[in-house]
């Protein structure tokens, strides 16, 4: 129907097409697979091999108690990329802060749609289990109080700009 492509804005087509093709890189791997039938193979097993993939990550820190303050790491934006990308310090289990701050200015036209920015945590990469979803901001300040991950590296980016990506690294717990 007519009516319906006139209500989607080009902004927003341009922004779903790069979140599915995000997706679709993140799902497969290399967009050269060797042939679709092993892909689709793989990802049944996958699916069923592993329920425990699904679980909540962060039972693990059930019960764990902070030790001291929490860390605070500040984490800007450069040109809709994190600044720095990657994060480092962060313990096992333990809560830390992320003071991040969005310098990126509101333009009109804007060929990314909008400056503003927000970090999601997902576990070790984009198709993880949720593990923070910080507030979406223009350009200022916020803090977010990021619960104790599990040990590992972690996928960190923008829900509006999902090629904005960055890692948190959670070292072991005593290291
Ligand atoms: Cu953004």
């Amino acid at each position: 129907m007519s009516h319906q492509s006139r209500h989607s804005s080009p902004a927003k087509t341009s922004r779903l097409a790069i979140l599915s093709s995000v997706l679709l890189l993140a799902s497969c791997g290399t967009a050269a697979a060797p042939s679709p039938s092993a892909h689709v193979a793989e990802s049944h097993e996958v699916a069923t091999a592993a329920p425990e993939a699904s679980a909540d990550p962060l039972a693990v820190c059930d019960g764990v108690e902070p030790e001291g303050e929490p860390l605070e790491i500040a984490v800007g934006t450069a040109s809709y990329s994190f600044d720095p990308r990657m994060i480092e310090g962060p313990i096992h289990c333990q809560p830390f802060v992320i003071v991040f701050t969005n310098s990126d200015p509101a333009m009109a036209d804007n060929p990314a749609g909008t400056n503003e920015h927000n970090v999601t945590i997902r576990f070790e990469n984009l198709i993880g289990p949720l593990l923070f979803d910080g507030e979406v901001i223009g350009q200022t300040t916020i803090r977010y109080e990021v619960p104790g991950l599990p040990a590992g590296e972690h996928y960190m980016y923008c829900k509006l700009h999902p090629p904005m990506t960055g890692r948190i690294l959670v070292a072991a717990a005593g290291s």
